[in-house]
């Protein structure tokens, strides 16, 4: 009788073990649309390790790279919808649905990593604040490099980009080809490297990272360095899932995000320098863009300042004052 109902104890010991372990350990989906080598997805893998290490195991996220599980454009409604608890985004990729996503896109506003800080931190508070509207919450930023133009050609004027098979990644870059009398077309970093192969593509607006993340000397030549803008990475996760954690594990979440974004800023300068001399190594003609590029690319440039500004409104006019103040 005494045995049976040590053993019933035991049991039950064991069945609460069990579940109060499985209660503590979360985990949580993190897609990313950009391969395992490149930088962003490095500092993910190591923001989810500092996380893990420092809620010792109770959170743990599993990063997803290369569009594994979503499409690079489908990650924000998945996270929003829940089917993933976080995800990274280039965030200029939803600037149909607010404009300040799209405010790092603007051509020649912010062209180096300070700037892109600077616009960053006027510009946070409103994308905190789009963002938590659609039920997200902001976890940080990192940047690309500086955009630049690769081809297979020579390039004197922006008159040479017309007809080129224009591989465009948002709003921005599609809305470049039509300036330019390119032939645009919408396609991922995923799978840029099997467009580049076909043909599909023999002009684009990227940077060094992409380039070489795609192998670009594999079928383009020329890499102008035309520095046009920075875009970046956000990463986010799904309120609701942030606000079921325990409150130091949400601490631990917010820690290791700020870390991350002074991280990620680091990097982008020191990978920046090492993508450049990869293109070199690799044959591609690495050039500064002729003064009547840089002419043709600033009337470009002009058009897309005023069609962002037109949208942004007023809104976006004082994120642009603050911007130029700091
Ligand atoms: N690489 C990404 C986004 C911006 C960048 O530099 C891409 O080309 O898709």
């Amino acid at each position: 009788m005494i045995s049976s109902l040590v053993r019933t104890g035991l049991v039950t010991a064991a069945i609460f073990a069990a579940a109060g372990s499985a209660l503590a350990q979360t985990t949580w989906v993190l897609p990313s649309a950009y391969p395992p080598a490149n930088y962003h997805v490095q500092n993910l893998s190591q923001f989810a390790s500092d996380v893990d290490a420092a809620t010792n195991g109770a959170l743990k996220i599993a990063v997803h790279p290369n569009a594994s599980l979503f499409k690079a454009p489908d990650i924000k409604r998945a996270v929003q919808t829940g089917q993933a608890q976080a995800g990274e985004v280039l965030i200029s990729l939803h600037e149909n649905e607010n404009p300040v996503f799209g405010i790092d896109v603007v051509p020649f506003l912010a062209t180096s990593f300070e700037q892109s800080k600077k616009l960053w931190e006027a510009s946070k508070p409103a994308i905190e604040k789009a963002l938590d509207e659609q039920g997200l919450k902001l976890l940080y930023a990192t940047p690309w490099p500086p955009q630049g133009i690769f081809t297979k050609k020579e390039l004197n004027s922006v008159d040479d980009l017309a007809g080129l098979k224009w591989r465009a990644y948002n709003v921005g870059t599609a809305r470049i080809a039509e300036l330019v009398n390119a032939q645009p077309v919408t396609i991922q970093a995923a799978e840029l490297p099997q467009a580049l192969a076909t043909g599909v593509v023999d002009g684009l607006m990227t940077s060094s990272a992409t380039g070489v993340d795609s192998k670009i000397w594999e079928s383009l030549t020329h890499y102008y360095d035309t520095q046009a803008w920075i875009p970046k990475n956000v990463v986010f996760v799904n309120k609701e899932a942030f606000e079921a954690l325990d409150p130091a594990v949400q601490k631990a979440v917010i820690d290791a995000a700020a870390a991350a974004e002074t991280r990620g800023f680091g990097l982008g300068v020191e990978k920046t320098a090492a993508y450049m001399d990869s293109l070199k190594q690799n044959g591609m003609q690495v050039v500064a863009p002729s003064e009547e590029l840089k002419t043709g690319l600033a009337e470009v440039g002009a058009k897309l300042t005023e069609d962002w500004a037109a949208k942004a409104g007023d809104g976006g006019k004082a994120i642009l004052d603050a911007y130029s103040k700091m």
